[in-house]
């Protein structure tokens, strides 16, 4: 195995955790390169779910665990995270698990931050995860942000305190919130300090090593391409780059470091916050959908809009990632259907449209034209290999792949690690 670049292809939860397990157990060092807490990687093994959100989900199998600096810390949530981790028997220590040292902080300011202005948005609040990952990058980019290396100077963090805090409590004032308690976050940095220090080294430089050694490097990528904050859905995406290309970035390694870029496909689609969604179902398919798939949110538990696959948004997400192959997942979802149904293009203003438009308006507004295709009623769940799989549906990820114009790398059965049809 080459080094592997794991991302969604759609809007998150497309099934990343399982297959990232999957691989991870084959990689040699796990990297998770953008976002922060507020993914939600759900990996079952034998008996045992664990629940991720800012871990790399090599941590599970031991295997060398890197944060880097492309993610926005929490380190609060870190040493919850880890405790609740090692409660499990999962054993987190220097030597498999690292943090970039110039990787941002989230505080506390920036999860309130998220939450006054999700609730003073009213109907056009983004719904997210209130975990503050918005306020946090953009102090990144504002330059202001405290970062893991500044608690090791927690003695000289006054004029950086002091750019943050002009910042914040002008913000703050227009909330009517007091002003930032200075003396209390240095008081919880100081506190949290040793905890994260522990961990924090130049990752780029330790990944340079085990590169050298030959290690296959896996990227773990977090929520999907429609919610990149360039690409995706804008105003209603995260606040970090989901693509591909920021393994390389949000890592320290070069762009020829990323390898095979496996993207993670739904066989329908989900949503979970507010924004467009052309083929959303708001009717008992729908439902169906989100009863059979579980489709609850990892972090905030929040229900996900359900709806049929849409090949036109695939297609785009493949493109702007540079996907080599998909890993189709819960195709199980779809047993039992009649009929099930692919949108292969938009209607607009009288116009077919075969890509999503960048205009907010444009994408609330799109009628998707559907193809529709005969369903099968024998169970696909557990397959594991392409004899196991009913005609129809072989027909079905058949027709994906052509709509899509990218190879079906994989196809994921069910939770269980050993539940995959490796196609090539
Ligand atoms: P944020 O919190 O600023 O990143 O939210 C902005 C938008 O990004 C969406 N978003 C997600 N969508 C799907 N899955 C995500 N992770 C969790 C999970 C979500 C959960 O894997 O289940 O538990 O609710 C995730 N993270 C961010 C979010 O819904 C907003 O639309
Ligand atoms: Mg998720």
């Amino acid at each position: 195995m080459a080094n592997v670049t794991v991302i969604g292809a759609q809007w998150g939860d497309e099934g990343k955790g399982k297959i990232v397990d999957w691989l991870a157990s084959r990689a040699d060092a796990v990297v998770r390169f953008q976002g922060g807490h507020n993914a939600g990687h759900t990996l079952v093994v034998g008996d045992t779910t664990y629940k991720l959100s800012l871990l790399p989900s090599g941590i599970v199998t031991g295997t060398l665990s890197i944060v880097g600096n492309g993610v926005v810390l929490d380190p609060w949530h870190l040493k919850s995270e880890v405790e609740k981790l090692e409660g499990q028997g999962v054993e987190i220590n220097p030597d498999n698990f690292a943090i970039a040292d110039n990787c941002p902080l989230i505080l506390p300011i920036h999860r309130d931050l998220d939450g006054l202005r999700e609730a003073a948005a009213g109907s056009g609040k983004i719904g997210t995860t209130g975990r503050g990952i918005g306020p946090a990058y953009e102090d990144k980019v504002g330059r202001r942000a405290i970062r893991v290396c500044d608690l090791a100077h927690l003695d000289d963090l006054e004029p950086q305190l002091d750019r943050l805090c002009a910042h914040h409590d002008a913000l703050r004032a227009g909330f009517d919130q007091p002003p930032i308690d200075r003396a209390a976050l240095l008081e919880q940095l100081r506190e949290i300090a040793p905890f994260v220090l522990q961990f924090a080294q130049p990752v780029w430089k330790r990944l340079k090593k085990v590169r050298k050694a030959g290690a296959k490097i896996l990227f773990e990528g977090a929520q999907g391409v429609l919610l990149d904050i360039d690409h995706g859905t804008y105003p209603f995406v995260t606040s970090s780059n989901t693509v591909s290309g920021t393994a390389a970035a949000g890592s320290g390694l070069g762009p020829n470091a990323t390898g095979f870029v496996l993207g993670i496909v739904k066989a329908y689609t989900t949503r979970v916050g507010s924004g467009p969604f052309p083929t959303e179902l708001e009717d008992e398919v729908g439902q169906r959908l989100g009863e059979r798939g579980h489709e609850f949110g990892t972090v905030t538990g929040r229900q996900r809009r359900c709806g049929w696959f849409d090949a036109v948004l695939v297609r785009q997400s493949c493109a702007i990632s540079g996907v080599t192959g998909i890993a189709l997942t819960k195709l199980d979802v779809l047993d039992g259907f009649e009929t099930v149904k692919i949108c292969t293009g938009y209607r607009l203003n009288g116009k077919i449209l075969d890509y999503l438009p960048a205009h907010a308006a444009d994408q609330a507004r799109v009628e998707p034209i559907y193809e529709e295709m005969d369903g099968w009623q024998e169970t696909t769940a557990g397959a594991r290999s392409w004899a196991d799989l009913p005609a129809q549906a072989i027909k079905y990820i058949q027709r994906v792949q052509e709509l899509i114009e990218t190879p079906v790398a994989l196809v994921s059965t069910s939770p269980e690690r050993e539940d995959t049809i490796l196609v090539r």
